[in-house]
């Protein structure tokens, strides 16, 4: 079958994959948001459904000074005698921790901690001994791919800290993972920072310790010399083998520019999926090391797209940070959001949304409104600094519409209108250049006009997720009542 990249659309960055009983899951990074690390099944590598998140609750998760792109970097999942494991770092509390279960669909313990610096934590099982690693630094000051063997039942380091693999030369070695595959012990990481440049890079050693030997083909993987193709910036990434194939894949990230020549991203970095062959010990990926659009694999099953997301979505829905939920009233039907005084532009609004996932969409949703001085809305989120926001606001009796354009310090209000009532029926629609916005009044429909997605891209913010379709609130006795929502894709 031929399969299509991204097999995961929208922010959903850093993925790791392991497969357990059958299946496979996979977990991706999520920063600010609460809940934290989306989780995925699949019986197939190409096909994943979105279960849930590993990190459910405060206590796992505290968020409450996370920075937009703080919270939480990459996580690696494993699967070890009966037990799943969720591995990664906390960039807010500069904390290494773990979390575990049993039951992959029920809930994660409370983190253990591991005494280790550095980002993208992986763990690695043998012989019932666990290795830990990171691109940290090692008990002797060196820093790169830095292994220790740990207790794995409290976290404890039983072993020095060791610098095993310094990397290929490329700036930012980042995202280890070690496999061991006939006789060989593989360590793969990303280098080249993950931007334009980034790229996967690997070694390998009969010694867990090493000597790693690089691969002299590095990188193995990477779309950096791919000028003017949409999907750039592929790299971090986990290896895995389909069980009913052998076949060797990739599970990676990597984005796509809104056009060709336009580097531009907005829609985050997205999960991909890229065939590996083993040769003398060695492999390659991808088209000529590069991942393309279309790959062909065994197997005649189908690719599907769930093109159309409503509030009945609940695994999809997510918050900034540690959410207030007294000020939440989910249904399947109709969303109430109660404002506060923090806008869109503080870090705690009252926010909840659903990622934007390609280019050509519509998301719209009816809002009623009632408090003084009070807004909501849907925004187009990338981050506080960079939103676009089509509302409804009262002032004095009074309800307009209005759509607001904030792009760092440009602030502008694009366009309003005075409505004949509380509620009035918003709508946006995007393709690769424009969000365009749609305000109905009763039998009136008013366009709003339109704004640039590259205004609210990566390129232009800065940090590493990417857009999030909210519905916001904001005000101090404001009430809002979403009803109606639908984002569909085509
Ligand atoms: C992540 C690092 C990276 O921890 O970006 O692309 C960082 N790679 O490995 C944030 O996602």
């Amino acid at each position: 079958m031929i399969y299509r990249n991204p097999i995961i659309k929208g922010f959903y960055p850093d993925p790791s994959v392991c497969y357990a009983e059958g299946k496979y899951y996979l977990v991706t990074s999520s920063f600010q948001y609460f809940q934290g690390v989306p989780l995925f099944e699949s019986d197939d590598l190409v096909n994943w459904k979105q279960t849930g998140h590993v990190l459910t609750r405060k206590s796992q998760l505290p968020l409450d000074y996370a920075l937009s792109s703080g919270g939480i970097f990459a996580p690696t999942i494993r699967y070890n005698n009966g037990i799943f494991y969720m591995v990664t770092t906390n960039t807010t509390t500069a904390k290494n921790f773990y979390v575990t279960t049993k039951d992959i669909h029920g809930e994660w313990s409370e983190p253990i901690f591991v005494e280790q610096d550095g980002i993208d934590p992986s763990l690695y099982f043998e012989d019932g001994h666990a290795y830990f690693m990171s691109n940290g630094t090692d008990d002797e000051g060196n820093s790169g791919i830095t292994q220790c063997e740990i207790d794995i039942s409290t976290g404890k380091k039983l072993s020095p800290s060791k610098t095993i693999w310094k990397g290929s030369g490329g700036r930012y070695l980042e995202s280890p993972h070690l496999y061991k595959i006939d006789g060989y012990y593989y360590i793969m990481a990303a280098e080249g920072g993950t931007e334009y440049g980034h790229m996967i890079t690997y070694a390998r050693s009969q010694n867990i310790w090493g000597e790693y030997q690089g691969y002299s083909g590095n990188p193995v993987l990477t779309n950096r010399n791919l000028g003017g193709y949409q999907i750039q910036g592929v790299g971090h990434g986990d290896l895995i083998q389909k069980q009913s194939t052998g076949e060797w894949f990739i599970v990676h990230l990597g984005f796509r520019q809104i056009n060709r020549w336009q580097p531009f991203h907005h829609l985050g970095r997205e999960t991909f999926l890229t065939p590996v062959k083993f040769e003398n010990g060695w492999f390659t990926a991808g088209h000529n090391g590069t991942t393309v659009e279309e790959f062909e694999i065994q197997g005649d099953f189908v690719q599907t797209e769930k093109k159309n997301y409503s509030f009945a979505d609940k695994n999809e829905w997510i918050y900034l940070r540690n959410p207030d939920f007294s000020n939440y009233e989910i249904s399947d039907e109709k969303f109430v959001l109660y404002g506060t005084e923090n806008s869109l532009d503080t870090q705690t609004p009252t926010f909840t949304g659903i990622r934007h996932r390609d280019f050509e969409s519509t998301v719209s949703c009816e809002v009623s409104l009632t408090g003084e001085n009070s807004e909501a809305g849907i925004t187009v989120y990338m981050d506080e600094n960079h939103h676009y926001d089509l509302a409804i606001k009262e002032n004095d009796g009074k309800y307009t519409a209005v759509l607001k354009l904030n792009i760092g310090d440009a602030k502008y209000i694009r366009n309003s209108i005075e409505l004949n009532q509380n509620s009035t029926v918003l709508e946006i629609t995007s393709n690769n250049f424009v969000y365009s916005f749609k305000v109905k009044d009763g039998e009136n429909i008013y366009d709003f006009g339109s704004a640039q997605t590259r205004y609210v891209s990566t390129e232009v913010a800065c940090g590493f997720t990417g857009v999030i379709y909210g519905l916001y609130a904001v005000g101090k006795g404001c009430k809002a009542e979403f009803t109606g929502f639908a984002n569909n894709y085509i």
